[in-house]
């Protein structure tokens, strides 16, 4: 076998033989994922008798011997023993890995799932050498019952924190509900403190799949990506300024799915700016425009429909698979149970780059009591401290920079890996700006824009130079105009005469 050290995690395949699509087996499954990029394969069944189990699992040995690939065994040391696999995998309530490993020789390969703190412990501690955890559930899977709730990237992250202080040669993978579009971000955010995992291991996003090539072809590109993108790569900032990013003359492109109100008024802020706007709702598209290179989304849900929701979470799905911005405007989601329970799917669905809203709408999504912020018109009207200490911890809950509107903007770094997230409070403007229709999601393009302009490690500087270019213009606008209808004019012209591209 090869050198345990050397064993690539990175594209784990577990079986699952009754998810396989009609007409097509387990080893067709199997062998399109070993040509397709799947590293290392584990057998898992909970249903075959010991004969039919031995059978298979040969079967499914001559091919991974094929492509040079270690198979593992779940939960049935007899199993792998019998026709000599790679390894072994077990749960927590399975054989104990100090047994394991007296059957099985230090040569093979031992893994152990774990869910919590407490089983990690409990492995680093073992007698046993392990040679890697499955670390799960990542997010909720209908393909296995579990009964506690999931992980996310920030309780993987916890655990990879622990491996590195106290086992860095143990190796990992994480698994359940991962997929080709949450794969990237979240590769990207279990690095947030430099500790990476060495994989995902994925069950029906491939076996499930009437083409499995195709699929793990996918999947092994966003593991590429996720990996390459991780933030470990990112030094921790320690420079109070923050750096004034401009908008690339070579002209973002800024797809729009935004509310029937603003459409036209947005158009002309972003190409003002610099920008250069899309609107559609098209799906069968997005993936295609996720692929251009300098592109973001804004996601607007103001004038939702019976049927945005599958829009939006086409289009999510689509820029979080190519780790494109997302500027996503939750317009009024806390006014009723409905845009409540959208902006809840939608958050679960993938991740952000930037959530843009007002006071009440964060307030929502933070799940604070709405209650004592209502009347209030004004954030100088609310502990400012004790909102930002709020929108800080949506932002690092959320992964994604937080931009608040009101008199005084405030915008927060939930992606730098800083021990207290980072905060800019932004004033300028003017009254005036409210006194006009889509003021407010507008500056979601114009945030795009400037996003789209550089990479993810700095959409908060990104964001920071959109919003207080975006307050100046309205401050010079305001004072050249009569009323909100010169205004709209000049602020157009403003942004225009004013924008910072380069
Ligand atoms: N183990 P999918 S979750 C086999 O949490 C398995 O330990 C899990 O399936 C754990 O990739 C899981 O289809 C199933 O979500 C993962
Ligand atoms: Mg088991």
């Amino acid at each position: 076998m090869k050198d345990k050290s050397k064993i690539d995690y990175s594209v784990y395949l577990v079986t699952n033989n009754e998810l396989i699509p009609e007409g097509l087996t387990i080893y067709n499954q199997v062998e399109k994922a070993l040509q397709n990029g799947a590293t290392i394969v584990q057998l898992r069944e909970k249903e075959l008798d010991t004969g039919d189990f031995i059978k298979r699992a040969q079967k499914i040995h001559e091919l991974t011997k094929t492509y040079n690939v270690p198979l593992i065994i779940n939960d049935r040391v007899d199993v792998a023993l019998s026709i000599d696999a790679e390894g072994v995998h077990v749960g927590q309530d399975d054989m104990d890995p100090v047994l394991v490993r007296k059957m099985i020789g230090n040569e093979k390969i031992l893994g152990v799932s774990t869910r919590c703190e407490e089983e990690l412990l409990g492995v680093i501690n073992s007698e046993a050498l392990i040679d890697y955890i499955g670390m799960g559930t990542t997010y909720s899977t209908s393909t296995k019952v579990v009964k506690r709730a999931p992980l996310g990237a920030q309780g993987v992250q916890a655990l990879l924190k622990i491996i590195s202080e106290q086992k860095p040669e143990l190796k990992s993978v994480i698994i359940g509900g991962l997929n080709k579009y949450n794969i990237p971000f979240t590769l990207a955010n279990c690095s947030y403190y430099g500790f990476n995992t060495n994989g995902v291991a994925v069950v029906s996003c491939i076996m499930g799949q009437q083409d499995a090539a195709k699929e793990t072809k996918d999947i092994a590109n966003s593991v590429k990506l996720g990996f390459r993108s991780s933030l470990s790569e990112i030094n921790e900032v320690t420079s109070e300024e923050i750096q004034q990013i401009t908008v690339s003359s070579n002209k973002p492109v800024i797809h729009f799915i935004t509310n029937s109100v603003v459409k036209q008024f947005s158009a002309n802020v972003c190409i003002a700016v610099g920008g250069s706007p899309i609107m559609s709702e098209l799906t069968e598209e997005f993936c295609q425009f996720a692929k251009i290179p300098n592109i973001a989304l804004v996601l607007n849900t103001g004038t939702p429909s019976t049927l945005s929701l599958n829009v939006y979470k086409s289009a999510i799905k689509a820029y979080n698979s190519q780790m494109k911005p997302i500027i996503y405007d939750p317009v009024a989601c806390g006014a009723t149970g409905s845009r409540r329970l959208i902006m809840e799917e939608l958050t679960s669905v993938g991740y952000f780059t930037v959530i843009k809203g007002n006071m009440a709408e964060l307030c929502t999504m933070a799940g604070v009591d709405g209650s004592e912020m209502r009347g209030v018109d004004s954030i100088m009207d609310l502990d400012i401290e004790k909102l930002t200490s709020i929108l800080s911890v949506l932002a690092k809950n959320k992964r994604c920079v937080i931009v608040m509107t009101g008199k005084i903007d405030i915008v927060v770094d939930g992606i730098t890996p800083t021990k207290s997230p980072r905060v800019a409070h932004i004033s300028g403007g003017d009254p005036l700006m409210a006194e006009i229709s889509g003021s407010g999601c507008a500056l979601g393009g114009v945030i795009a824009s400037y996003v789209a302009s550089t990479s993810y490690f700095q959409a908060f500087e990104a964001t920071v130079s959109a919003v207080r270019a975006y307050k100046k213009a309205g401050l010079k606008a305001a004072s050249k105009s009569k009323g909100p209808g010169s205004f709209t004019i000049k602020f157009l012209d403003e942004l225009y005469c004013n924008k910072e591209v380069k």
